[in-house]
């Protein structure tokens, strides 16, 4: 007996999964190119499984939390960066968890434009998942779904009365939504986002980024002092920072510094050392204010990695030298073969989030951080006519990092030091980048 109703309910189920994916197709014809279909988790799961089973559409699964173990990954399955999802949801009210999953699927190069609901309680989802640039298209709204159950006869009107006047009073808030969209650092100028910076150097930056008109950050990987120099004057008019490794220069003097600081200073641009601190505190503390380099005297940024936790912030907080100074936490890599993986890079982000007077911003390759403006995303592996060099490194446009990554700073090396016209190189970049910003904020001043 117990099995003849485990049959027929699976029956049921079956049943009922059969008629919601037929209707799903229907909506896959009139959406075009969709290469991968993703259910929000996880109610939408075994619909996006049915869907996928039925329609040979490969479909990925999302992660709530990463896996603490294997290869951590938020977005299971087989896909390609510039893949179009769809996504799938049950029932929609705010909207809110189908933009967790888009955002989780856009870092990793996924389009998210399309989202295909079964019930649309009609509580202002549809339009805040609009004004995020998600169009959703729902099967049936609530309202219909009444009309249909009281002439059937399931319902009277005093109820459909009382879900109507439920469903008028418990609209999302539009204004604090909009209000959170706003907060949104894709969509905020540098001008207002130097406003809201903890950070006096990431500040400073935002202030030159607008004033500027830059957000180039040039790598000048050069091994000659003189050289660098000279790259420094040409370049500088162009640039928000300069960022060296001033271990690899050959000829390095303390002597050099003095220069450096001038060119800074006369083309008001941030001197950067990407020296990418990872030891224990006291030898951190060291490296960041002794021997040769001295780096804390004349580098208003460093970079660190936050691998071996917190003791690197606290001794660049404490640390003899200048005054202000900022740091970039290292969350994500541009090279093929990072062992960084999806855990790590959010643990990163939280470390940055309790030093926001000390932080200026994240180095990553993802829009990772929405809702703090105040921090900066600097990416490298930005090239114009290159995908890879011929160790690890792995090139985007200047385009795509600014539109679908979220950078804010794109750190450009050799395509500008290794072109035949450093400043005109620069130039270039600085312009195209600049455009895809003012793309990028034309969103929330339309
Ligand atoms: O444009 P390139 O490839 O000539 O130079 C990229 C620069 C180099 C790297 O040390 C640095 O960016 N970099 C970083 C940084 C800034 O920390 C992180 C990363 O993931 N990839 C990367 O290339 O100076």
């Amino acid at each position: 007996m117990l099995s003849f109703f485990l049959i027929l309910f699976i029956n049921i189920v079956y049943f009922i999964y059969q008629l919601l994916t037929d209707l799903l197709q229907k909506y896959l014809e009139k959406i075009k190119n969709v290469d991968i279909i993703c259910g929000v988790p996880y109610t939408a799961l075994p619909i996006a499984t049915v869907l996928s089973l039925k329609t040979n559409i490969p479909m990925v699964m999302r992660r709530k939390e990463a896996k603490d173990y294997g290869t951590k990954k938020m977005i299971e399955g087989v896909f390609k960066k510039g893949d179009n999802c769809l996504i799938i949801e049950d029932v929609v009210t705010s909207g809110s968890s189908i933009l967790e999953t888009v955002e989780d699927l856009t870092a990793e190069g996924i389009k998210c434009s399309d989202v295909v609901v079964f019930l649309n309680r009609e509580q202002g989802g549809a339009e805040y998942l609009k004004h995020n640039g998600v169009n959703m298209h729902s099967l049936l709204n609530l309202t219909d779904l009444m009309r249909y159950l009281k002439e059937e006869g399931c319902i009277d009107e005093k109820t459909v009365n009382k879900v109507s006047d439920y469903l008028h009073t418990t609209q999302v808030d539009h204004e604090a939504l909009s209000k959170s969209l706003s907060k949104d650092r894709l969509y905020l100028s540098f001008a207002e986002r130097a406003k809201i910076a903890k950070n006096p150097i990431a500040a400073k930056l935002f202030q030159i980024m607008a004033t500027k008109q830059t957000t180039l950050c040039l790598a000048a990987d050069l091994t000659d002092s003189t050289a660098l120099l000279n790259l420094a004057e040409q370049a500088g008019p162009h640039i928000c920072a300069l960022k060296t490794h001033i271990d690899i220069v050959d000829d390095f003097h303390p002597n050099l510094i003095k220069p450096l600081r001038e060119i800074a200073n006369r083309h008001n641009f941030i001197l950067f050392e990407d020296r990418k601190f990872c030891d224990i505190g006291k030898t951190i503390e060291l490296q960041y204010s002794k021997g040769i380099y001295k780096i804390s005297t004349w580098a208003q940024l460093v970079t660190a990695h936050a691998l071996l936790g917190k003791g690197v912030l606290e001794v660049i907080k404490k640390s003899e030298g200048l005054e202000k100074r900022g740091v970039f936490l290292l969350a994500e890599a541009s090279c093929s073969g990072t062992l960084i993986d999806a855990k790590y890079a959010k643990s990163t982000m939280k470390m940055a989030e309790e030093y926001p007077e000390l932080v200026a911003g994240i180095v990553c390759q993802s829009p990772m951080f929405l809702n703090q403006p105040g921090l900066i995303q600097l990416t490298p592996g930005v090239q114009i006519d290159n995908k890879s060099d011929d160790v690890d490194q792995q090139y985007n446009s200047p385009e795509i990092v600014v539109t679908e990554k979220g950078c804010d700073i794109a750190v450009v090396g050799r395509g500008i030091t290794k072109a035949a016209d450093a400043a005109l190189a620069a130039e270039k970049y600085r312009k195209i980048l600049w455009d895809a910003y003012l793309q990028r904020i034309k969103k929330n001043h339309k």
